[in-house]
C-alpha cells in the first residue's frame, strides 16, 4: 500500500471559486451533478507554467465530463486508482468551469464514508476523505470554496451547510458564503423533527437552531440544545468567537463511525452523542454530549473559519478543539474533577498508544490511511500540548497568540508551524524546542531525585528526561517541560505555592533557599506536562500527600499511587500498602471534600492501569493474578470500612428529581463508588435493592454491573430488555456490559452468545462496539490465557472489515499492547493478526493497522 508523505506536499496549482452541486436523491441511483469555477492558482498558470486538474473520486459511475460546457475529449483524460486528471491542454489557462455528472448508491453504503442512509435518512460524513465518494473534487483541506447545492428528495426536511435559500415540495436550497474545504460538506434528507430555539449573538444578531432527531425522540433533545446555548455564549465570552450563518442545525443519526462530525453549519452527531433522558441516558452520557456538543461547535472557528493545510495538520484543529472543550467543562462543571477524569482518559488511551507500536507524533509526517490517525495522540496529546504552551506563556500570552491566530489565518488552511509562529509573533518567545512535543512520539520519563541541605536550609530537585524509542524514531531529544511544583510543610501548610520550572535540558537542578525545615515536595501539579513521573517516595509520604496536598490533582494522584501500588504488591504475592486502607477510612471521613473528587479517589485503578505500571517497571503483567488482587483489595477496603461506606452510600442518596448537573452528578458517582466496594461482601443485595429503587439510568446501571459482578442479573437484565428492548442506545449498554462486567472465566463466552442475537445489529458501529468494546474492556476476560477472547475479537474483525473498514480498523487497537503479556499469549494475538494479514481483499484500513501492530 503506498503511503502519503508531509515531504510531498505541493499547494494546489487551481483556485477553486466556487462550488455548485444539485443532488437528485435515490436510494440506489442518487444522482450528483458538480459546477466547479477555477480560476487560476497562486502557483498555476502563469507561476508554473501550464498545470494538469487532478480530482479525487473513489466508486463514481461518471455520466458526463465537461470544461466549459463541452465534453472532455478522452485523449486529455487519465484515470489513476481514486484520481482523473484532465490534461492542461485541455483547460484554458485564464480559468475554466469543469462539471460532472456522476452517479452513486447511498443505500449500498455500509462504510458510511460519503453518503449513505441510516435508518431511511440520508446523510453525508466527509471527513477526512469522503467526499471523493460523492463525486470529482479536488478532496483536499486546503481547496476552499463556498458552495450552492440545490437537493431533490422525496422527503420531507432536506438540509446542507449554510443559510437556506429556497425551498419547496421535494426539494430545497443551501447557500453557504464561508469558503469551506469538500470534507465539511453535509448534506441530510428524512423524517426528522427539530426541537427548536435561538440564540442572539454578541453583536445582536438571531440564529436559528435546530436539534433534528427522529419522531418520537423530541423529549430527548432539549438537553442537547441547550448544551448548544452554553457554547455559543461560552466561545464569545471567553475567545470572543461569534458565530455567523442565521441558522445552526444538529442532526442524530443511529449509524455514525464516530462521535460527531463539524459539517459547517450542519452538525452530524451520533444519536448517542444528542439524546438523553433520565431513564436511559447516565451523567456521564450528559457529561459527553455536553462537552461534544461543545466541541463541535467550538470547530466552526478552530477547524472550520481556520482549517488544516494537510491531513497531517489534523492535531492543529484537533487538539485545540479538545483542548477548549475541556476548558469549557471545567467552567461548566468542577475544575479539578474535569482535571483528573482527562489524564484518566489520556493515561488510558494515550499513553497506551505512545507505549506500543502504533505510537506516532501528534503530528505525524506520513500515513497510509488518514482516517486511522484519530487517534488519542493527535486529539488528547493534541490537547495537552496546547495546555503546556499556555502554562509556558501565561493566560495574557494566550489570549494575544489565539487573538493573532484568528485574525491571521481567518479563511485559510493552516499548519503547525503557523500556530506557532503567532506564539512566538505574540510573546516573543523561541518555540523552536517546543515544537518537539509536536514532531516526536513517545511519553518522556521524568525522574526527581532530592537534596536537603538542612544547614542551608536549602532543597535542590534534580530532574532528568529521557524518552524511550518508538517506531521509525530511535533518538529523542530533550524537551521543554513545565513543572509545576508546591513544597508543603511537615505540618501540612504550604510553604510554597504551586511555581512552574520550565525544565530544557536532559538533567536538570532547581533550588528552593530559606527553607524552615525539609518540605514535601508535590509535583506535576495539575498534571502540568503529559510525562511518566518517577520519584522515590515512600507510601508514608504519599498518604501525607493524599491528606495535605492543596493541589486537588496531586493528591488525587497520592492516593492512586497508594492503590496501584498495594495491587501491584498482591499481584506479586505481597501485601497491600499498609498506609492505603487507612488512607481510604480518612477520605470516607472527609465529608467536606466534592463528592465527585472522594468518588474519583475511592475507585481503584483499573486492571489495566496496573498492567501498564507492571510493564513500565520492566516485568509481565499476569491479567489473572491482577485481576485476583484487585478484588482482594476490593474486599479488603469494604471489611475493613463497611460501616463508613454504608454510611457514605446512604448519605449520597439524591432526593427529588432527577438532574443531571455536576453536584448531583457528584454524589451519584460516590454512591455507586461504595456500592462497587459494598458489593463484594454483601453478595449483591444492596444492587439488588437499589436496581428496583433506582429512577434513572445512572443508577440502574451501576446496580446492574454490580448484580452482574454478584452473578445475580437474571431478572434485571430481563426487565432491562422488556422495558428497553426498542431503545437502540439503551440496549447498547445491556450489550456493553455484559462482556465487560462478567467473570474472566467466562466473559468471551457471554459475548459469543450475545453475538448470536438476532438483534445484534452488528453493522450498526455502536451495536458493534458495545459488544467487542465491552469483551476487550475486560482485561482479564480479553487476555483470557486460552485465547478465546482474542480469538471472538478477531473472527469478528474479519466479519466486520469489507463491510466497514474505519471501524473495523479502530477497534484494532485492542491488541496493540500484546507485546507486554508473556510469550504464550503473544503467540496467540501474534495468531490472530497473522489470520487478518493473510484474509484476501483487507481494507486498507485494517492492513495498516495490522502491519503496524505486527512492526
Ligand atoms: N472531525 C470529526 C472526526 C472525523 C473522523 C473522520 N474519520 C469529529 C471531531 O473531531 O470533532
Ligand atoms: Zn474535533
Amino acid at each position: 500500500h503506498t503511503e502519503t508523505r508531509l515531504a510531498d506536499w505541493r499547494p494546489y496549482p487551481w483556485k477553486l471559486d466556487s462550488t455548485r452541486l444539485a443532488f437528485t436523491i435515490a436510494p440506489q441511483a442518487t444522482t450528483v451533478e458538480s459546477t466547479l469555477v477555477f480560476g487560476p492558482g497562486e502557483n498555476g498558470p502563469g507561476a508554473e507554467g501550464p498545470a494538469d486538474l487532478v480530482l479525487d473520486g473513489a466508486g463514481l459511475n461518471t455520466l458526463a465530463l465537461t470544461i466549459d460546457g463541452q465534453t472532455i475529449d478522452e485523449t486529455h483524460v487519465s484515470r489513476g486508482e481514486e484520481t482523473l486528471t484532465i490534461a492542461a491542454a485541455a483547460l484554458p489557462p485564464g480559468g475554466f468551469t469543469f462539471a460532472a455528472r456522476v452517479q452513486i448508491d447511498p443505500a449500498a453504503n455500509t462504510a458510511l464514508e460519503g453518503l449513505y442512509l441510516s435508518g431511511g435518512i440520508y446523510c453525508t460524513q466527509c471527513e477526512a476523505q469522503g467526499f471523493r465518494h460523492i463525486t470529482w473534487y479536488p478532496d483536499r483541506p486546503d481547496v476552499m470554496a463556498p458552495f450552492r447545492v440545490r437537493i431533490t428528495a422525496d422527503q420531507p426536511v432536506i438540509l446542507s451547510n449554510g443559510n437556506p435559500v429556497g425551498q419547496g415540495e421535494g426539494w430545497a436550497e443551501w447557500d453557504d458564503p464561508w469558503p469551506k474545504p469538500a470534507y465539511l460538506f453535509a448534506l441530510v434528507a428524512g423524517d426528522l423533527r427539530a426541537v427548536s430555539g435561538a440564540f442572539t449573538t454578541m453583536s445582536g444578531r438571531k440564529v436559528a437552531l435546530n436539534v433534528w432527531v427522529r419522531p418520537g425522540d423530541e423529549d430527548r433533545a432539549g438537553f442537547a440544545l441547550e448544551a448548544l446555548k452554553k457554547s455559543m455564549r461560552w466561545d464569545e465570552q471567553v475567545y470572543g468567537r461569534e458565530y455567523d450563518l442565521d441558522v445552526f442545525n444538529i442532526v442524530a443519526v443511529d449509524d455514525f463511525n464516530m462521535g460527531a462530525m463539524e459539517n459547517k453549519g450542519l452538525n452530524i452527531f451520533n444519536s448517542k452523542l444528542v439524546l438523553a433522558s433520565p431513564e436511559t441516558a447516565t451523567d456521564t452520557d450528559y457529561e459527553r454530549i455536553e462537552a461534544v456538543i461543545a466541541h463541535e461547535y467550538f470547530h466552526n472557528w478552530t477547524g472550520n473559519r481556520i482549517t488544516c493545510r494537510d491531513w497531517f495538520q489534523l492535531c492543529l484543529k484537533e487538539g485545540l478543539t479538545v483542548f477548549r472543550d475541556q476548558q469549557f467543562t471545567s467552567d461548566m462543571r468542577s475544575a479539578p474533577v474535569k482535571r483528573i477524569e482527562d489524564v484518566l482518559n489520556l493515561r488510558g488511551r494515550q499513553f497506551r498508544e505512545d507505549q506500543g507500536p502504533l505510537a506516532h507524533p501528534p503530528r505525524p509526517d506520513h500515513y497510509q490511511e488518514i482516517n486511522n490517525f484519530y487517534t488519542a495522540t493527535v486529539y488528547e496529546k493534541g490537547a495537552e500540548v496546547i495546555g503546556m504552551l499556555k502554562r509556558l506563556v501565561g493566560d495574557d500570552g494566550y489570549a494575544k497568540a489565539l487573538d493573532l491566530y484568528f485574525q491571521r489565518h481567518d479563511g485559510h488552511a493552516a499548519t503547525i508551524e503557523d500556530w506557532l509562529k503567532v506564539f512566538e509573533d505574540a510573546t516573543g518567545r523561541d518555540l523552536s524546542q517546543f515544537k518537539r512535543w509536536y514532531v516526536d512520539a513517545g511519553t518522556p520519563r521524568l525522574t526527581m531525585t532530592e537534596a536537603w541541605d538542612g544547614d542551608a536550609g536549602r532543597l535542590t530537585l534534580r530532574f532528568t528526561q529521557t524518552t524511550p524509542p518508538t517506531p521509525g524514531q530511535p533518538d529523542k531529544p530533550p524537551r521543554v517541560i513545565p513543572i509545576a511544583v508546591g513544597l508543603i510543610s511537615p505540618n501540612g501548610d504550604e510553604v510554597l505555592p504551586t511555581q512552574v520550572l520550565e525544565m530544557t535540558g536532559a538533567s536538570q537542578d532547581f533550588t528552593f533557599d530559606g527553607l524552615a525545615a525539609r518540605p514535601v515536595v508535590s509535583v506535576l501539579r495539575g498534571f502540568s506536562a503529559p510525562v511518566m513521573l518517577e520519584r522515590p517516595i515512600d507510601a508514608a509520604t504519599q498518604a501525607f500527600l493524599l491528606a495535605h496536598d492543596t493541589d486537588p490533582f496531586t493528591r488525587w494522584e497520592a492516593g492512586r499511587a497508594l492503590a496501584r501500588d498495594s495491587i501491584i504488591a498482591m499481584s506479586q504475592g505481597g501485601k497491600p500498602s499498609a498506609e492505603y486502607i487507612p488512607a481510604v477510612g480518612r477520605l470516607l471521613a472527609d465529608t467536606a471534600a466534592d463528592p465527585a473528587f472522594r468518588a474519583l479517589a475511592l475507585r481503584l485503578p483499573s486492571e489495566e492501569e496496573i498492567a501498564t505500571a507492571i510493564n513500565a517497571a520492566g516485568d509481565v503483567p499476569d491479567p489473572d493474578r491482577i485481576h485476583a488482587a484487585r478484588e482482594a483489595l476490593a474486599r479488603d477496603i469494604a471489611t475493613t470500612h463497611r460501616a463508613a461506606l454504608e454510611a457514605t452510600y446512604d448519605a449520597m442518596a439524591v432526593p427529588g428529581p432527577y438532574a443531571p448537573d455536576a453536584g448531583p452528578a457528584g454524589q451519584r458517582a460516590l454512591r455507586l463508588a461504595a456500592l462497587g466496594l459494598l458489593n463484594r461482601i454483601d453478595g449483591g443485595a444492596r444492587a439488588a435493592a437499589l436496581w428496583e429503587s433506582a429512577g434513572n439510568m445512572t443508577e440502574k446501571q451501576g446496580a446492574l454491573m454490580a448484580l452482574i459482578e454478584a452473578d445475580r442479573a437474571g431478572d434485571a437484565l430481563a426487565q432491562m430488555e422488556a422495558q428497553f428492548g426498542a431503545n437502540r442506545l439503551v440496549m447498547d449498554k445491556w450489550f456493553m456490559v455484559q462482556p465487560l462486567a462478567a467473570s474472566p472465566d467466562r466473559a468471551p463466552e457471554i459475548a459469543a452468545a450475545l453475538a448470536e442475537r438476532p438483534d445484534f445489529d452488528w453493522k450498526n458501529p455502536n451495536r458493534f462496539r458495545a459488544l467487542l468494546g465491552g469483551l476487550a474492556a475486560n482485561h482479564a476476560g480479553f487476555h483470557r490465557a486460552d485465547g478465546a477472547g482474542y480469538r471472538f475479537y478477531t473472527d469478528w474483525l474479519l466479519r466486520l472489515d469489507p463491510v466497514n473498514p474505519q471501524t473495523t480498523a479502530r477497534l484494532c487497537s485492542a491488541f496493540e499492547t500484546f507485546r507486554r503479556y508473556d510469550p504464550a499469549r503473544q503467540a496467540l494475538v501474534r495468531a490472530e493478526l497473522q489470520r487478518l494479514a493473510e484474509q484476501p481483499g483487507l481494507s486498507r484500513n485494517t492492513a495498516e493497522m495490522v502491519g503496524r501492530i505486527l512492526g
